[in-house]
């Protein structure tokens, strides 16, 4: 089987975790990385074991990669993905597409136009319990969607000394957590109730209305903390904390709370599904469970196992029960899919992973998520 070649932009926390997915999926290798210099590029290209180090447009040059994995920060991602299908590579992007929607549609035009295989990084909609659900669901075994309760909690921001690229507009763009986690969870729930949203209502807080920004280079996630003198304060724009009320199109509504500074949840996904026959909840800290609540018999707790899943969701799986399987599994499992468009040359007819029209549907619930806040009013889709 020939081989495909792939590149990483970026290498921040995702564009790793891009690494070590790939490195799991037979018959692709990942034989380029990119950083804004060359110094820095083949520094990082050796500390993680890639053979070529290029900038952006080398890269570009290089027919013998195939396929392109955008991981830099936000502001990035439209001109980078425009460039790599401009030059005829397949092409996966990190979330959010782009940082407005006129971007974001001239990419799923220019994609199309091109037949190249795009896909947006909603990897969270690969944890096999989330097929699972979108499955029982298309089954009949939820029965009609009552409603939707969801939450998506961090804790890596809680601190005024906090602070990553993310907290800047200009890199970022104007809406943060409902951005950067509100988008992996509204995905998820059209994803897995096969709904709508029609209608927003958002209210928002930004609890540390100014920050202590490091003046030395230190690791987002490292937790060490600098001395204050090594700090400047600086005003926060973008919300920390985030409340939408949801109207679907069969009627039913929803709410999701998003946060960045609720301490002691680190990555915590949660969704509710209410449904005549029975209530799902699902948890990304314990992805391999899945509560089945039910109101005339015991309820249920499903545990990943292959054995138990549709066959849908199985095809996730790549371990016996009992073998856990989390984060890193979501990337992998996506990325096979998408690689198998890519083997053929293009996009599949009706692709089961996220494009860049998923990435188009997420940037415009979420500029109308900013509007109604900003209102403070319903806005419709
Ligand atoms: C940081 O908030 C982040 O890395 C997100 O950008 C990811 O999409 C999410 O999976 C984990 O948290």
């Amino acid at each position: 089987m020939k081989k495909i070649n792939a590149a990483i932009v970026g290498t921040g926390f995702i564009g790793p975790a891009h690494l070590e997915a790939l490195r799991r999926i037979p018959n692709v290798e990942v034989t380029g990385l990119v950083e804004v210099n060359q110094e820095l590029a083949d520094q990082k290209a050796q500390q993680l074991g890639i053979p070529n180090a290029y900038t952006f447009e080398k890269m570009l040059a290089d027919d013998t990669i195939d396929v392109v994995h955008i991981c830099t920060p936000n502001f990035l991602h439209f001109s980078q993905a425009k460039a790599v299908l401009e030059a005829g590579k397949h092409v996966i992007c990190e979330k959010p597409l782009a940082v407005k929607i006129e971007e974001a549609e001239e990419l799923v035009a220019l994609a199309a136009q091109k037949g190249l295989v795009n896909a947006v990084h909603f990897n969270l909609r690969y944890y096999p319990m989330v097929r699972q659900m979108k499955t029982m669901r298309e089954k009949g075994e939820l029965g009609d969607v009552y409603a939707i309760m969801g939450s998506y909690l961090q804790d890596w921001l809680f601190l005024q000394t906090d602070y990553n690229w993310r907290l800047e507009p200009d890199k970022s763009g104007d809406s943060r957590a409902i951005a950067d986690i509100g988008s992996h969870l509204l995905d998820i729930t059209e994803y897995v109730t096969g709904l709508r949203i029609t209608e927003v209502m958002a209210d928002f807080s930004t609890v540390h209305k100014t920050r202590l920004k490091p003046l030395k280079d230190i690791e987002t996630y490292s937790g060490k903390m600098l001395s204050m003198e090594d700090y400047e304060e600086v005003p926060i724009n973008t919300e920390d904390h985030a409340t939408v009320l949801l109207r679907f199109d069969n009627g039913s509504k929803g709410s999701i709370t998003v946060s960045q500074v609720n301490a002691g949840r680190k990555n915590r996904l949660n969704i509710e599904i209410a449904g005549s026959k029975s209530n799902f909840e699902f948890n990304s800290e314990r992805p391999n469970e899945l509560w089945i609540g039910k109101r005339e018999t015991a309820n249920q707790q499903l545990m990943k196992d292959p054995a138990l899943f549709h066959p849908e969701a199985s095809a996730l799986i790549s371990f016996p029960g009992g073998h856990n399987e989390g984060f890193p599994d979501t990337s992998k499992q996506m990325f096979k899919e998408v690689y198998a468009a890519v083997r053929e040359g293009k996009p599949f007819s009706k692709p089961s992973y996220p494009t860049f029209a998923d990435g188009l549907r997420e940037l415009i619930i979420g500029e109308r998520i900013i509007e109604s806040n900003k209102k403070q009013t319903w806005i419709k889709i």
